[in-house]
């Protein structure tokens, strides 16, 4: 083998030791690193990202231990129809998920590698989603050509020797993760900041545990711990064990007992997760010792513990969260997150050597050099419309420096669950609260959320794109399989968690929002909390249990009843409309369906 080899094995483990050696006779790396995932390496490699270009240091005054990276511009979201479910039989993959036959995708796969890594350094990163040694942790290992992703790794997983000490005692299977940008150097050949390739593959095998990911360095296409691993695989190795693998924020409620109550949540895209995940209560409520702990922004894995209850934990290590509208008015705890050893892509450059987005201040900086590299001034901005930082631009920051994470975050034994929370962002139709009836009906309720459009897709805008559990797109196997193991999920646990349905985004007449939002969910998050733990008061309606009016509290906000009833109104023709919508995602899904869905919609609509 020509390959040059700049550090020695981490591991002494043969299975590893020969699929490294495979992988770098297929894609022809000049070295390879085995990463340690010290200190000392991330600081070095940092400096090489600096070196290359890829990274710019930011003023470390300001910004202690941080770093800007601006990507190439066809490089800078998820490729959701670039990415592929390659089970061996289609009717696995389902219909909402892309597919090709195995050995189809494995041959172009060979082409793709074949030498891609030439000039390269491939690094050998070995990580736990999950704390090591957790018995709820998985493990998998990386190879990639890209630097920017080891350090992101390092942020976003637990990473390095600790890990392979893992494999090596030999117990663990590890999934393997190939990761190429795709883009081979000629010897001499002058590297480019962002290296990437126009073809784009984003490949999962689901019976044997495999990814391979093909052309992109951002986020979800390249840190393959996230949604390729702790979602599209996980969920298939999570039905097979009978556990779940959710895109859900976890988060704890202390009330003023000091008793904490932990609950997940999963919303789509754009509707505040990592926010939710982070909420500050309204001063009055924290004088009575209302306080909301942090455990996860966005990934949980949930699993039945010998007691009966659902046990989560977060994956991760760290926030990969959108800069854009984080502030500290919206999230003075991610803001805190965010303010040293963080990695930014495509946000705003200032002058002083600092970072800006949309949304972080009221006033924009003066002048600022945007995400293409490129001058940008407010004038500038009204005149093109041009923005600072990419709508969808991130942080990467580690969780254990939010200051409301919680205690428990990386216990091994998980948190239990007591509630599950879905939402959607609607403006007609849903209410700010209701509770499912039962385990069932809270099943429908997640099958069946969706947002809708926001004004970019313009013409859409009032359009409700489904999006079940929010995993539209990181199910790795078929929708209606999916529903049914929830469904399953019951017959493990003698407590289920109580499900519920929120709504922040309802609108007027006037087209205002009619909540406040943000800290005054808390006001919605103590309901469930006591409904939870038995002592909430409701009243029935034809969708769920809804409480009254006197059943929140509502010290230090004017929120009149008349309102309150606005907010919560269960429009029956409305809900007849959305009902129908229901039918249509099921209509795509219907030859995999669980009965309880057909039954609950039944019975859904003899009640309305
Ligand atoms: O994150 C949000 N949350 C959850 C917070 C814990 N956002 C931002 C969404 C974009 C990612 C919200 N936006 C929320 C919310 O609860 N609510 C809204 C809508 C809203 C926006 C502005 C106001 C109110 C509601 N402003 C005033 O009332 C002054
Ligand atoms: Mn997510």
């Amino acid at each position: 083998m020509k390959t040059r080899t700049s550090s020695a094995p981490l591991s002494k483990n043969e299975h590893l030791l020969k699929w490294v050696e495979k992988m770098a006779e297929l894609t022809k790396p000049a070295a390879i690193h085995w990463v340690d995932g010290s200190q000392e390496e991330y600081d070095s490699l940092c400096g090489l990202l600096v070196q290359n270009g890829t990274f710019i240091k930011l003023n470390e005054k300001l910004w202690p231990g941080c770093y800007l990276s601006r990507s190439d511009q066809g490089d800078v979201a998820r490729v959701e129809d670039r990415t592929f479910i390659c089970s061996l039989s289609k009717d696995n993959a389902g219909p909402t998920n892309n597919w090709v036959e195995p050995f189809q995708m494995r041959k172009k796969l060979k082409e793709l590698f074949d030498g891609c890594m030439a000039g390269r350094t491939m690094y050998v990163i070995a990580y736990s989603m999950g704390p090591v040694g957790s018995p709820m942790s998985q493990i998998g290992v990386q190879l990639t050509d890209s630097p920017y992703v080891v350090v992101n790794m390092r942020i976003m997983a637990r990473i390095g020797q600790k890990v392979f000490d893992v494999i090596d005692k030999g117990d663990a299977r590890i999934v393997p993760c190939m990761h190429s940008v795709g883009a081979p150097l000629a010897p001499g050949q002058k590297d480019v900041s962002w290296p990437c390739n126009k073809e784009k593959y984003i490949v999962h095998f689901p019976e044997t545990r495999e990814i391979w990911s093909f052309g992109s360095g951002y986020g979800g296409n390249a840190l393959l711990g996230k949604k390729c691993f702790a979602l599209r695989i996980a969920s298939n190795i999570a039905r097979d064990e009978g556990w779940m693998a959710e895109h859900m924020l976890i988060l704890g409620v202390e009330d003023p007992k000091g008793e904490k109550t932990y609950v997940t949540a999963a919303f789509p895209s754009a509707c505040g997760k990592t926010n939710f995940a982070m909420l500050i209560p309204p001063a009055p409520l924290q004088k009575k010792g209302w306080k909301v702990w942090t455990i996860g922004d966005d990934i949980a894995w949930i699993k039945p513990g010998a007691d009966g209850k659902l046990y989560a934990i977060n994956p991760e290590a760290g926030f990969f969260g959108v800069a854009p509208g984080t502030s500290v008015k919206t999230n003075p705890n991610a803001m805190a997150a965010l303010s040293k050893n963080t990695i930014f892509t495509n946000v705003a450059l200032t002058p002083e050597g600092g970072v800006w987005w949309e949304g972080m201040t009221d006033e924009p900086p003066a002048e600022c050099i945007d995400w293409t590299g490129k001058k940008w001034t407010p004038a500038i901005a009204k005149e093109t419309g041009a923005k600072a930082a990419h709508p969808n631009s991130r942080f990467t920051a580690p969780a254990s420096q939010c200051p409301t994470i919680d205690p428990k975050w990386e216990d091994p034994a998980g948190v239990p669950i007591s509630a599950m929370i879905f939402g959607g962002r609607r403006a007609t139709t849903m209410p700010l609260i209701y509770q499912a009836f039962n385990w069932s009906g809270g099943v429908y309720m997640g099958a069946t959320m969706g947002s809708e459009m926001t004004a970019a897709a313009a013409g859409t805008i009032g359009k409700v794109r489904r999006d079940p559990m929010a995993m539209l797109p990181f199910c790795g196997y078929h929708m209606g399989d999916y529903f049914r193991h929830w469904i399953k999920m019951q017959k493990s646990i003698t407590e289920t968690p109580r499900v519920f349905h929120v709504n922040w985004f309802r609108k007027d007449a006037n087209g205002k929002f009619m909540w406040p939002g943000f800290g005054d969910n808390m006001r919605v998050l103590k309901w469930i909390v006591d409904r939870a733990r038995g002592r909430g008061a409701a009243k029935e309606s034809p969708i769920g249990w809804m409480p009254h009016y006197q059943d929140l509290d509502w010290e230090g906000l004017n929120f009149p009843k008349e309102k309150f009833d606005e907010l919560m109104a269960v429009d029956r023709a409305a809900w007849r409309a959305e009902v129908m919508g229901h039918e249509e995602l099921f209509l795509d899904l219907h030859d995999h369906l669980p009965k309880e869905m057909v039954y609950e919609r039944e019975l859904l609509i003899c009640r309305l």
